[in-house]
């Protein structure tokens, strides 16, 4: 039965079993407290490895040849390590054409390092304990020699967990793991991360799909009748974009084809959203259709552009229903509007305005 006690690929890294990294590592030794040490060759290092698989830097940093302690000896591609009944580790220092020893210093801690881990729902340090909120704590592993080793493990505790939240949005949503819907309804939704601590959450979603057009408020995103659009154009220009149901409310006001001062007869207000409701006859304020007045407020689609009253330069057609390949929908409508003004005395088929 194979195991892997610690390392994965290539690097340098000092951390916990496969989080840890090496390079070319070549000898390796065991204590008489099952500690592993490592000739480390391509990162001139010599690594040691606990018996419950957390890994530090016992001594080297960068290529060299430096006697010191811990990290200001270095090494040149250490090859084999052996290790007495005392703890002094002896490295067959390849590149240095030398054979170094490290004696460890007893009665002091003998390494201190940092891991770093990002779990689901609890983690264990190499000593035993069991943690389950997100901290920095301290941690003291016990060896035989009496050289224990203090750890500073930075966590982060993500946990498995399920949440419900309501959500309003214009058109479309797009759910935290990227799903896409563009009608109202309670939706299951699994968002996973990198360690395994799938979140599963309920969106209560209500979609809006309103247009609100105003002749004589602001060039706005049609949003909303406060943030209405100008032309009638624009807003069915968004609505053929998407496909889904959209209702475009039409406040009072006179609606030209390409605008009024336009020249082009063949422009036509263009539908081929084949769920679109075209209502008109609002004053403003509405939030519901059956608040309208439709005498009081006449939503008028006109095609008398260029000179007014002349009928021989108005557009041929006010109004063309044309869904691209499919009969209009359930959802279509029009609704609380005039129509007039259209002249089709053209001798030619329709020419349809993109
Ligand atoms: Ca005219």
């Amino acid at each position: 039965m194979v195991s892997t006690l610690a390392g994965s690929a290539s690097g340098y890294t000092d951390g916990t079993g496969t989080s840890a990294k090496f390079a070319y590592p070549s000898g390796v030794a065991v204590d008489g407290a099952g500690n592993v040490y490592v000739a480390d060759g391509s990162n001139h290092r010599i690594r040691k490895i606990t018996a419950s698989g957390v890994v530090s830097t016992l001594a080297g940093s960068a290529y060299g040849y430096t006697d010191g302690t811990g990290t200001s000896a270095k090494f040149k591609n250490p090859y084999g390590v052996a290790v007495d009944g005392a703890g002094n580790v002896y490295v067959g220092d390849y590149n240095n054409h030398s054979i170094r020893k490290i004696t460890l210093s007893a009665g002091s801690a003998e390494t201190t390092e940092t891991i770093t881990a990002n779990v689901c729902d609890s983690y264990t340090s190499p000593s035993g304990k069991t943690w389950t909120t997100s901290n920095t704590y301290s941690d003291t592993i016990p060896n035989t020699a009496g050289c224990d080793s203090v750890i500073t493990v930075n966590l982060t505790v993500r946990y498995k967990s399920s949440f419900s939240f309501a959500e309003t949005v214009y058109e479309t949503f797009t759910s935290p793991s990227g799903k896409t819907w563009t009608n109202s309804g309670t939706y299951l939704d699994t968002i996973p991360n990198d360690v395994n601590c799938d979140s599963i959450i309920t969106v209560d979603l209500t979609v809006i799909n309103k247009l609100f057009v105003d002749t004589d408020g602001s060039s706005g995103t049609g949003k909303s009748w406060g943030t209405s659009m100008k032309t009638l154009d624009d807003a069915i220009k968004v609505a053929n974009a998407t496909g889904n149901h959209a209702e475009i409310w039409v406040r009072k006001g006179m609606y030209y084809p390409g605008g009024q001062s336009s020249s082009n007869r063949d422009s036509a207000f263009l539908i081929t959203n084949p769920n679109v409701e075209l209502l008109g006859g609002f004053s403003g304020t509405e939030t519901e259709p059956g608040q309208r007045n439709q005498t009081a407020n006449p939503t008028i689609l006109c095609g008398d552009i260029g000179t007014t009253n002349d009928s021989s330069d108005n557009v041929y057609h006010v109004l063309i229903i044309a869904p691209n390949g499919s009969d209009i929908g359930p959802n279509f409508k029009l609704d609380g509007l005039t129509f007039k003004n259209g002249n089709a005395d053209g001798s030619t088929k329709i020419h349809l305005r993109k």
